[in-house]
């Protein structure tokens, strides 16, 4: 399998704890989207949409989208599962998911960056301003939703690992990245402190991945 991948990103990590999680390997390919090698037209062919992750498994197409990515490899290798055996616990790990991967994350993507720059007149102190509020949105929304909830336990949902840590860990590593630090989420600090007690999170960290030069 190979994984076009990039130190930094938060979708990218998600790929690399699955993978991890599952006991697969991956040769990671990397895209520099710093760089904007997303949009030239050798990545193009795998991912039109010009973003990463991608995973392409010989004599397959190209997968795209990191939650895809997740379902597929838990339905291709299911042990150790990452969703719930139960129709509402996978409701409720999918929607957790979406909260971080689908509500989060993706405000705060390249491509928002350079349009809110070019286009909005967003100068750097407008852009981090712009970060802060939607990391704090996310994860304070998420906090609300896990705090007083029964069904969370040691992680998001009981005492397994699903794929709404992996999604909840993916955004707080790249918050980290970018030095911004909510306060008064508690029940995230624990849950993330506790995922990244496990050898799969950890060695997906962006900071310690190719290509990463510290914090930015
Ligand atoms: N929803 C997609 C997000 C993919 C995505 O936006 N990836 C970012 C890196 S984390 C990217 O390639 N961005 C390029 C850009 O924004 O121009 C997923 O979860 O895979």
């Amino acid at each position: 399998m190979t994984l076009y991948a990039y130190w930094r990103t938060s979708a990218t990590y998600r790929v690399r704890v699955a993978l991890a999680l599952k006991g697969l390997a991956a040769e990671e390919r990397l895209v520099d989207i710093d760089g904007g090698e997303h949009l030239r037209p050798e990545f193009l062919a795998i991912n039109p949409q010009g973003a990463i992750p991608a995973l392409v498994v010989e004599g397959h197409a190209p997968l795209t989208q990191s939650l895809a990515i997740l379902e597929f490899l838990d339905e291709q290798h299911p042990e150790p599962a990452l969703l719930p055996a139960d129709a509402y616990g996978r409701a409720r790990v999918r929607s957790l998911a979406a909260t971080m991967a689908s509500d989060t994350h993706p405000l705060i993507v390249p491509r928002v960056r350079k349009y809110l720059k070019e286009a909005a007149g967003f100068d750097d102190a407008a852009w981090r301003a712009w970060q802060t509020q939607w990391f704090t949105r996310g994860f304070t929304d998420i906090e609300a939703r896990l705090r007083d909830d029964p069904a969370t336990g040691r992680f998001c949902h009981g005492n397994s690992l699903t794929i709404a840590d992996i999604c909840l860990a993916s955004v707080e590593a790249v918050a980290r990245v970018f030095r911004i630090k909510v306060d008064n989420i508690p029940t995230v600090d624990r849950i993330v402190a506790e995922c990244n007690r496990h050898d799969p999170f950890s060695r997906a960290d962006p900071l310690v991945q190719v290509g990463a030069p510290g914090p930015v």
